[in-house]
């Protein structure tokens, strides 16, 4: 009830993100327990996100940068060296230096949900670059973003790049894709007149057991980034989850063609968030994250059904990721 929210919200430390309170109070009071994974990226998660792609586990960001290195130049070749390259979920830009080597009188717009982070990534990325326009965008991408774009006045007829890659799209369901990737479409291409193109990585179905190793890493690198969620509730929300009680875990879920992250208790817990109480019996579970993976046909639909037409396909020997280029 309302007159519950507030009472929760008046619990809950000053400063804290009222966004971040409901979807956790609301996910934990649901029979079974979610959180939405947008809300691993604090500083913290952004940092061990940045070392999972590390861990030898964790194929894709290795496959992805390869097919980057190979294929940029046919990219722009196609886009042109002076596109704005507008990229959804920017974390470290690491991938976009590939790029944007590749397109050295290119705009960049880096879109991220974590205005600390981005900072830190645009300063480092102008080091290297120091001619390179950046102008970045703090905001959650899944919902509609005014790009700072130069069309309708002199940038009329600019080329678009949207840059989407690291299979974040495997983060969502596939109709919430759907939108995503429409919503991307109007943003990119909706003003101007001029041409919007869309670079995606996607990550394909394999052998589940490599696909439960990538998000079980030996290292226990991935454990740190989901228990992570549970300290930010903590701190943040004034939480007291007992996080040495939960532990983590992947699953493949065969039917939903998904890698499934979840907390499990390990035994009953009981804790508070925000004055709220709640109770877990030993072997329950959070789910805290969805990872899609598709095959060629699949990824071509997904792109037509919101108006993209696929114009390359490049995927690595192994055929384990696929980057797309396609053209609204
Ligand atoms: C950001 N995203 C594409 C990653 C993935 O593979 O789904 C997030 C991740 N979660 C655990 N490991 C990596």
């Amino acid at each position: 009830s309302e007159a519950q929210l507030q009472a929760n919200a008046a619990a809950a430390p000053a400063g804290s993100d009222p966004a971040f309170l409901a979807d956790v109070l609301r996910g934990l009071s649901q029979a079974e327990k979610a959180i939405p994974a947008r809300w691993f990226y604090d500083m913290r998660g952004s940092q061990l996100f940045e070392a999972i792609t590390q861990v030898p586990e964790y194929y894709p960001t290795r496959t992805e940068t390869a097919l980057l290195e190979a294929h940029c130049a046919e990219v722009a070749e196609r886009v042109g060296t002076d596109a704005t390259v507008v990229e959804f979920g920017s974390g470290s830009s690491i991938k976009t230096r590939i790029l944007l080597k590749a397109m050295p009188r290119a705009t960049y717009v880096p879109i991220d949900i974590c205005g600390e982070f981005l900072e830190e990534a645009c300063e480092s990325l102008q080091a290297q670059f120091p001619h390179l326009r950046i102008v970045p965008v703090e905001a959650n991408f899944l919902e509609p973003v005014n790009l700072p774009l130069q069309r309708g006045s002199a940038g009329a007829g600019e080329t678009v790049l949207g840059f989407f890659p690291g299979s974040t799209i495997g983060n969502m369901t596939a109709a919430a894709s759907v939108d995503l990737l429409r919503s991307m479409r109007d943003t990119l291409g909706a003003a101007g007149g001029g041409h919007a193109y869309l670079l995606i990585g996607i990550d394909r179905v394999k052998d589940p057991a490599r696909l439960v190793a990538a998000y079980d890493d030996a290292q226990g690198v991935t454990a740190l980034f989901n228990l992570n969620l549970l300290q930010r509730i903590n701190r943040e929300l004034g939480g007291t989850i007992p996080v040495s009680e939960f532990r983590h875990v992947a699953r493949w879920n065969e039917h939903a063609s998904r890698i499934e992250m979840h907390l499990e208790a390990r035994r009953t817990v009981r804790f508070e968030v925000a004055g709220q109480a709640f109770h877990m019996d030993g072997g329950e579970t959070i789910h805290t994250e969805n990872c899609h993976k598709y095959r060629p046909r699949e990824m071509r639909l997904l792109l037509a059904a919101a108006g993209w037409g696929e114009l390359q396909h490049w995927t690595d020997p192994a055929g384990d990721f696929s980057l797309v280029l396609a053209r609204a």
